[in-house]
């Protein structure tokens, strides 16, 4: 993505992206779910300095755009040595997290030169190597942070990027004897800049839905990574999205492939598997697998389908390889040795668990309402559906008509490239609070896409600022809701064609 990439300092670079995550569903589920591993740090090594750094950055109203800035010498470690570990947040200027229904980090990715080093999303995974291997530093590389933070509300907000470093200075008699490790960037959609796919309400078997091994388009094999050396893995977790269940790990040497470590979501309360509310099982200290030169990484991922659809979903096991060999069992001799212990990197975030879903006074119930005029077109400006939106009283507020087997048509009149908004069908009323878990995608299996622009192939936009109903839908009063701005609900409705009088 470097290409891409112009100017100096901040580069604002309109990537868009789109996520939405937390358009999620507030769903109790029988489902029984893996015991949650316990939390484990590797011990850092002895002369290793622990720092935050703080990245200011500021978001505009409903923002939700992919963009790239450089770390600045202040905002990084000063001398040359090794990254052992990673740990990012987001907080509010005044220092305090924000809720993550209302700001919500949807990744971050730090790059070191051209390499990822890092990744991670509104779980914040940490990242501890095993004691004794680290990522290669110098103060003269470039650093660049890839960030998609979106801003559910309508406000423009100041907020800080900040990142905790164990680093181990190249001056420390430890750092003598560590070895390097570079990550592989394991992903189901690898090679795309926004790397998403859609999972369809009831796709796959038994509400399960496995990518891309269940996908039509499964044989298009971006989820492989050629291992460029002979080495040792030495670290894994996975990044999914809410609806996930887990991720798993392959390697593949001619016609063998062995599964070498799978990391589940652990989810915790009540809204499971529908909430950003989960810690990502992450391999153990001692985890090791020999590889060589050749052979295949690959990933899948699972996602739970019975509730909702989850649009915009992510499958990523990104893993680190040491530079050289160092040891570990080969998977093609001893599949066996491989640890395949989870561990978690930290536990429940209180800023993961508003799901929302309780009873407001702010929505009316469209199915109550009398019926708006018969429209071709509804507008979307400044945050609200001009005709129908479940916020507004009186006349605006009644759902507009159409007739069976017509369409109404939706367009996006906000700045095209900066608010992006969706008609994402819910199920009626839809008129409950929002959080990380409510509205959910579970009415009919349709949806706008985002309307809006952005460059093609890293951009969550639709590349269209209008979306019609599909004309078979039958008779009924139809809730939807924006899946970038969750608060922004609304109803239209479909009329039977009249008998002749
Ligand atoms: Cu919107």
């Amino acid at each position: 993505m470097g290409e891409i990439l112009r100017g100096r300092g901040l580069l604002v670079l309109l990537v868009l992206v789109a996520a939405i995550a937390a358009a999620v569903p507030s769903v109790a589920s029988a489902q029984a779910t893996p015991p949650l591993p316990k939390i484990v740090k590797p011990a850092l090594p002895p002369g290793t300095i622990t720092k935050t750094y703080k990245v200011p950055l500021s978001i505009k109203p409903g923002q939700n755009l992919n963009l790239y800035e450089y770390i600045k010498a202040d905002q990084r470690p000063s001398e040359a040595g090794w990254i052992v570990g990673f740990r990012p947040d987001l907080k509010l200027a005044d220092g305090t997290t924000p809720p993550v229904d209302q700001i919500h980090l949807h990744h971050l990715v730090m790059l070191l030169n051209r390499d990822i080093v890092v990744a991670s999303g509104e779980e914040k995974t940490h990242v501890t190597l095993p004691t004794g291997f680290g990522y290669p530093y110098k103060p003269t590389d470039r650093l660049m942070l890839n960030h998609m933070i979106h801003n559910f509300t309508a406000n423009p907000e100041n907020v800080v990027f900040e990142y905790t470093v164990d680093f181990l200075p190249a001056s420390a008699p430890a750092a003598a004897s560590m070895i390097g490790v570079q990550t592989q960037f394991v992903d189901v959609e690898g090679g795309k800049a926004y790397p998403v796919f859609n999972v369809k309400r009831n796709a796959g078997i038994n509400g399960r839905y496995t990518y891309p091994a269940q996908a039509s388009d499964s044989l298009s094999a971006r989820n492989r990574v050629r291992v460029p050396r002979d080495g040792t893995l030495v670290a894994t977790a996975g990044h999914l999205h809410p609806g996930g269940l887990y991720t798993e790990l392959f390697v593949t040497r001619g016609d063998k492939t062995v599964k070498i470590f799978r990391s589940n979501a652990h989810y915790y309360g009540a809204a499971k598997f529908a909430s950003w509310n989960m810690s990502m099982g992450s391999t153990s200290p001692d985890w090791r697998v020999a590889v060589k030169k050749g052979d295949i990484l690959s990933v899948q991922v699972t996602y739970d389908t019975r509730k909702s659809a989850w649009y915009e979903s992510m499958g990523i096991s990104p893993v680190a390889l040491s530079d050289s060999p160092s040891g570990g069992p080969d998977p093609f001799v001893d599949p066996s040795a491989i640890d395949q212990t989870e561990v978690l990197t930290h536990g429940e975030l209180k800023e993961n668990r508003d799901y929302g879903g309780r009873k407001t006074q702010g929505y009316a119930d469209a199915r109550k309402l009398a019926d708006g005029p018969t429209l071709a077109k509804v507008k979307i400006k400044d945050f609200v559906y001009k005709q129908g939106d479940l916020t507004m009283p009186g006349k605006k507020g009644r759902p507009p008509l159409v007739a069976q087997g017509k369409s109404i048509t939706f367009v996006n009149e906000d700045p095209l490239r900066e608010i992006f908004h969706t008609v994402t069908p819910c199920k009626a009323p839809c008129n409950r609070s929002s959080g990380v878990s409510y509205p959910l995608a579970d009415g009919p299996q349709v949806d706008s896409g985002e309307l809006g622009f952005g460059p093609i192939g890293i951009t969550a936009a639709a590349n269209r600022a209008t979306w019609s109903t599909p004309t078979y839908l039958k008779p009924g009063t139809y809730s939807y809701f924006c899946r970038i701005h969750p608060e922004m609900r609304g109803a239209w409705r479909v009329k039977a064609a009249k008998a002749k009088r």
